[in-house]
């Protein structure tokens, strides 16, 4: 039997008649190398906003947080972020960040160990929605603070969220925070094109994916024979990245082949766009109660601190 995770996902979601597959695997060495070039480009305004309201309130969230904590990043990328909240926080003890590319993940924890000698660092090479984080997580004397910094709850249905925030309350215990990134609803004017730069970075992040079947499960996609759409879904608010089939053609992967019509599309990734009310709806379901919400003078991106309850 094959077990691998990616491979399943692959043969399952391209057999439905909407062709999708799962955006995690977005982020293989590759993948997460062109992530953190779309976090630059001039069109992509959430990393920048994001960081301009960390780097303002990093103050605030460290005391809201206290002494001597253990922070836990879920998704945790290349930290650049939590630098900010580890810079402004009194004596953290412990650091876990937790990222599926594992790699990228051990690359910027031991960046991180060079710049940060006293604090305790445990990376965890996990799906930061399947991980159960529970004993593995150290003691401190003081709160345990979870991060999810960058809107990647934005890539989660409703119903993928409540499992992700109920799993983190439990790993984080009674008595814990959690500091939340989410990007928020906007006009298309602005979202579509942070999605479908000019340099078509974001293109290459999405194509990735066929290279990455090609290279991984022995698939056959011809990479010029498909291109990258941004759409707007209003009715979801919604962004959502899609291949599009240029021709009609079929690939083989893993074996199997698949075929498509031109103009067909594989949706590889939802990036939603979720007002405050509905996330604090969310978060007061999985045990936690929004505390309080920063947010930059244009309203385009808000950074949520959650208390358990
Ligand atoms: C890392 C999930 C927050 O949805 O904005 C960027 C991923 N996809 N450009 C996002 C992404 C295309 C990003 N997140």
């Amino acid at each position: 039997m094959n077990t691998d995770p990616f491979r399943a996902d692959v043969l399952d979601g391209l057999s439905y008649p909407q062709k999708s597959l799962p955006s995690r695997w977005l982020y293989d060495a590759e993948g997460s190398r062109l992530f953190d070039r779309i976090t630059e480009l001039p069109e992509y305004y959430p990393t920048r906003t994001e960081l301009k309201i960390l780097r303002s309130r990093a103050s605030e969230m460290a005391s809201a947080i206290g002494p001597q904590s253990v922070v836990i990043e879920y998704g945790a990328g290349s930290l650049l972020k939590v630098r900010i909240l580890l810079d402004a926080l009194d004596r953290p003890e412990a650091f876990v960040p937790v990222d599926i590319s594992a790699s990228h993940l051990h690359t910027a924890a031991d960046e991180l160990k060079a710049d940060y000698p006293k604090l305790q660092i445990h990376p965890v090479a996990a799906d930061f929605m399947a991980s159960n984080l529970g004993e593995a997580l150290p003691q401190a004397a003081g709160r345990r603070a979870g991060f999810f910094p960058g809107s990647t709850v934005g890539n989660l249905l409703d119903a993928d969220i409540l499992r992700f925030l109920s799993n983190a309350r439990s790993d984080l215990g009674d008595g814990s925070c959690f500091i939340v990134g989410l990007d928020q609803p906007k006009s298309p004017d602005v979202l579509l094109p942070a999605y479908d730069d000019a340099q078509g970075v974001t293109a290459a992040f999405n194509l990735n994916l066929l290279k990455r079947i090609n290279r991984e499960l022995g698939g056959n996609f011809d990479l010029d024979a498909f291109a990258h759409e941004a759409r707007w879904n209003a009715a979801e608010s919604r962004i959502e990245m899609h291949l599009r089939s240029l021709k009609p053609q079929s690939a083989t992967v893993a074996g199997e082949r698949f075929r498509f019509a031109e103009g067909e599309t594989i949706h590889t990734e939802n990036s939603r766009k979720i007002g405050l009310d509905a996330f604090g709806e969310l978060a007061e379901k999985a045990g936690w109660r929004l505390d309080r919400t920063w947010m930059d003078d244009d309203n385009l991106f808000a950074v949520m601190m959650l208390e358990a309850v």
